[in-house]
């Protein structure tokens, strides 16, 4: 079973960082950062995958927004959690430096370069913002993100047979959504 020590520590380091930022619904922000965990928990289990690797998931799974939307930097987190955990977060954070449109290669291009463990964490994010699209979205920003999804999918479904199957679900359900 996993660290539930490196569970909290990350659990509430992430809290305190997102403070009172919301989810797109309105929810606390911890809603979606738990909910990345819960599936990275759930695929480990079922793919019987090493407790260290878990461990590390778990913690990035956690952590992987500090970078791009709080006032935590790289520095911090590898003061705080070591390289390899600032290097994922870092892997998984836009570089907003780049056009938008740009930003989701770059960063896959980037955790292309990290272990399977790392790119989990970026599947599990999808399938948690693969929930209902807030009201505000019309046809076409839902038809666009679920070809984003399908990006993402194609190149990081080798990295976990279980969250590429349930990614894989959530685009083909996503339709629903469509007004
Ligand atoms: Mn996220």
């Amino acid at each position: 079973m996993f660290s539930q020590e490196k569970y909290l520590k990350a659990l509430n380091y992430a809290a305190k960082a997102h403070n009172e930022q919301k989810t797109p619904h309105g929810l606390p922000y911890l809603t979606h950062l738990t909910a990345v965990a819960m599936e990275v928990i759930h695929a480990c289990e079922e793919g019987k995958i090493e407790l260290e690797k878990t461990d590390k998931a778990i913690t990035i799974a956690l952590l992987h927004d500090t970078i791009e939307d709080t006032n935590i930097t790289y520095d911090d987190l590898y003061m705080d959690f070591g390289v390899e955990i600032a290097e994922a977060v870092d892997a998984l954070s836009k570089d907003s430096s780049l056009p938008k449109k740009q930003q989701i290669a770059d960063s896959i291009n980037r955790l292309l370069t990290q272990p399977y463990e790392v790119q989990m964490v970026k599947l599990a994010d999808r399938i948690s913002n693969m929930q209902e699209p807030p009201q505000s979205w019309d046809s076409e920003k839902i038809l666009a993100y679920q070809k984003e999804a399908k990006f993402i999918l194609s190149c990081l479904k080798n990295c976990n047979m279980q969250l590429s199957k349930r990614l894989e679900d959530k685009i083909n359900n996503y339709i629903v959504y469509i007004k």
